[in-house]
């Protein structure tokens, strides 16, 4: 696990990344160029969410994405400080985005890496002032190194991720993600420019107070969901819901709780992203003792099919909530 000793709070995430880069003797350091990346894109995404309202780049840019929904520019401008990032730091030969329909091929054809990645989650909530976020899940390719990326480097299962996490730009800007040895919080200091370690090992509480979903969509969640539900709130439970699901989750991380984006008569196959929203969230939280279920099955189980945008309902949270829902949906 982490060596938590030797890092302590208030290490800047470069030298936290060169320390764990010396516990690995064997490893070359590319991983570790790559999140150096992401954190890069991070903070100049950080830039452009912070001025969104002064520099009018907000606003429906008329296009829609792959999944048919309005694009605001500041998606597209995330979009492009990423790929950018990405592309430049070497090690990442493709990238999955929820703003492309196909695979971006870098042109490091001897990068051992893929992303897929949101870069800028919760669109709606840019032009009304609320958190946003970027979600990003790596695997080393299983392709030839020396030529393109190819499908079944994106399509390896949950199982398969080596890193994975996100940004989230709320009252403070956050990078938190998880190598496979817990899950490890950064806080962003906007007058320096640097990422500090704040949160060095994560653990989510086994039960929480909180749920959070949508509510307007009652009517089309499956019984299970209501029941369970129901059994919420004659608990008393707290309903908490951004909209946001970077927002959300790490709020419910820190809380304890569960989230809910469940399958809806609309949407049988639930809204979120498999590859590069359930799949990520679902290994931090696995990280953090959490649990994360498409209702019968535990999300990091779930085959991915041959659609790189594909679905998959989520509940997501405290091990014993999430249990508790399983059950439900058992019965
Ligand atoms: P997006 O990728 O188009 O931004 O949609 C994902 C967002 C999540 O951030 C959020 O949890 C969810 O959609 C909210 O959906 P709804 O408005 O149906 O509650
Ligand atoms: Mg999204």
């Amino acid at each position: 696990t982490e060596n938590t000793l030797a890092t302590p709070v208030g290490t800047t995430l470069e030298r936290y990344i060169m320390r764990k880069q010396a516990e690995f003797p064997f490893a070359t350091g590319e991983l570790s160029q790559l999140l150096r990346d992401i954190a890069l894109a991070g903070k100049i995404v950080n830039r452009d969410v912070n001025r969104a309202g002064l520099s009018r780049i907000t606003g429906a840019m008329g296009n829609n994405n792959v999944q048919g929904e309005a694009q605001q520019r500041l998606d597209v401008e995330a979009n492009i400080r990423f790929i950018r990032a990405l592309t430049n730091g070497g090690e990442c030969c493709a990238i999955l985005s929820e703003e492309n329909e196909e695979i971006v091929q870098t042109g490091n054809e001897h990068g051992k890496y893929v992303v897929a990645m949101d870069p800028l989650d919760g669109s709606s909530n840019i032009d009304v002032n609320v958190s946003i976020g970027t979600i990003f899940s790596i695997y080393r390719r299983v392709s030839r190194i020396g030529g393109p990326a190819r499908l079944e480097d994106f399509l390896q299962g949950g199982r398969a991720q080596i890193a994975a996490g996100y940004v989230l730009y709320g009252s403070s800007t956050m990078l938190v993600y998880t190598t496979g040895h817990g899950v490890v919080g950064f806080t962003y200091e906007t007058s320096l420019g640097e990422f500090f370690l704040s949160h060095p090992a994560i653990v989510i509480p086994q039960q929480g107070p909180v749920f959070s979903c949508n509510e307007g969509n009652w009517f089309d969640y499956p019984e299970f969901v209501r029941t369970f539900l129901m059994q919420c709130k004659e608990r008393r439970l707290t309903a908490r819901y951004v909209g946001s699901l970077v927002a959300d989750y790490h709020r419910n991380l820190f809380t304890g709780g569960i989230y809910l984006y469940p399958p809806t008569t609309a949407k049988p196959g639930g809204k979120l992203r498999l590859l590069y929203e359930c799949y990520p969230l679902a290994y931090l939280i696995e990280q953090a003792g959490g649990l994360a279920v498409t209702g019968a099955d535990v999300v990091l189980d779930v085959p991915p099919t041959a659609d790189l945008h594909q679905r998959a309902p989520l509940f997501v949270g405290s091990a014993e909530l999430v249990r508790e829902l399983q059950a439900v949906a058992a019965r």
